[in-house]
């Protein structure tokens, strides 16, 4: 017999699948004095460790969200500007890009989604952005204080762009080392405007997937690294999984283990809906996506605020330096025009 008469039940007793709360509250002093408390800091990345991503509410204050939106709106008013060809979705694809006329932005476009990379300058060199206090100390607690950001970009998705299929941003071949969970980055979501369920939310599985490396997966017949087209094995196995679309608010940021399944949702409304997406990385894992170079050049570089330039200063060495000096040397030997 049920120990609990059933009209003794509450309506969220009959509902377990009610979402928990999706987003950490910081409080009225962490807001004012831009300071997590260790006990909110803790919690916040083992909601992102276990969970797969965090939220964090208010984490930025609403005049520099709304400069952000600005910032934002101009670049890419400037690309679609400057928009010439369409990149298709081969692997080689992702280095096909262009450079905005007047904001010297590298993008590309392909399926009703624009890939925009921002040179960090104003409000997208600003360390509230790029240092966000309640950010970093999560990504040093699990990636080491010695991470480092390898893009600025956003996601800028349109009318016309279809369901992805559930993907991770990341292969899965060592999610684990000597049989130990060892993040190797997470992606920060940034969202300009509101990015609800009305204009194409991120939507997410949470809670394991950022866990399923290959040696689980492949057997299984599971490779989750299509995005724009189909993949049946990894679109019907997640039919079976509880996502999130995610709403996110302008104020808000997301930390996602890149690992996570997730995909792009379709944009029916004639607005592009964008959110900002910055790869911060294990120093020790590279990545071949997106590049320092769409961002920052030595000027923009030795500008930024130091709390940034921590970041980016394994793109800078002495050596790294030297070799480009070089090869910039050989292609204007070599009459070549092409840059770096
Ligand atoms: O823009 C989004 O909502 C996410 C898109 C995405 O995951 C991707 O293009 O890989």
């Amino acid at each position: 017999m049920n120990a609990v008469p059933s009209t003794a039940r509450s309506t969220a007793d009959l509902r377990p699948d009610v979402l928990p709360p999706q987003a950490l509250n910081l409080s009225a002093t962490e807001r004012a004095t831009g300071q997590f408390s260790p006990g909110n800091c803790e919690l916040a990345a083992a909601i992102l460790a276990c969970r797969g991503y965090v939220i964090l509410r208010d984490a930025l204050e609403p005049d520099f969200a709304a400069a952000l939106a600005r910032e934002m709106d101009d670049i890419y008013q400037d690309c679609r500007t400057t928009h010439a060809v369409e990149t298709g979705t081969s692997p080689d694809a992702a280095f096909k890009t262009q450079l905005s006329n007047r904001r010297n932005a590298t993008f590309w476009y392909r399926k009703s989604r624009w890939r925009i990379f921002p040179r960090l300058e104003g409000a997208m060199g600003d360390p509230r952005l790029l240092a966000n206090p309640f950010v970093v100390p999560i990504l040093d607690r699990l990636l080491g204080d010695t991470f480092r950001c390898r893009y600025v970009s956003s996601d800028t998705c349109l009318a016309g762009a279809i369901l992805q299929s559930p993907h991770s941003d990341i292969d899965g071949d060592e999610v684990y080392v000597n049989g130990t969970w060892k993040p190797r980055g997470f992606v920060v979501n940034v969202p300009v405007m509101e990015c609800g369920l009305h204009n194409g939310p991120l939507e997410v599985w949470p809670g394991g997937s950022h866990l399923w490396d290959s040696n689980f997966l492949k057997p299984l017949g599971l490779v989750p690294n299509v995005q724009d087209g189909r993949n049946p094995p990894v679109e019907r196995l997640a039919e079976y999984f509880p996502s999130v679309k995610v709403v996110l608010k302008p104020g808000e940021i997301l930390i996602r283990d890149l690992a996570m399944w997730h995909r792009g949702t379709p944009n029916p409304t004639d607005q592009p809906r964008t959110m900002l997406t910055i790869g911060m990385f294990r120093a020790d894992h590279e990545y071949g996506y997106g590049s320092p170079f769409y961002n920052l050049d030595e000027t923009l570089y030795e500008r930024l605020d130091p709390r940034i330039r921590r970041m980016f200063a394994y793109h800078f060495t002495s050596l790294k330096r030297a070799r480009r000096g070089l090869g910039r040397l050989k292609r204007k030997l070599l009459g070549s025009s092409q840059t770096e």
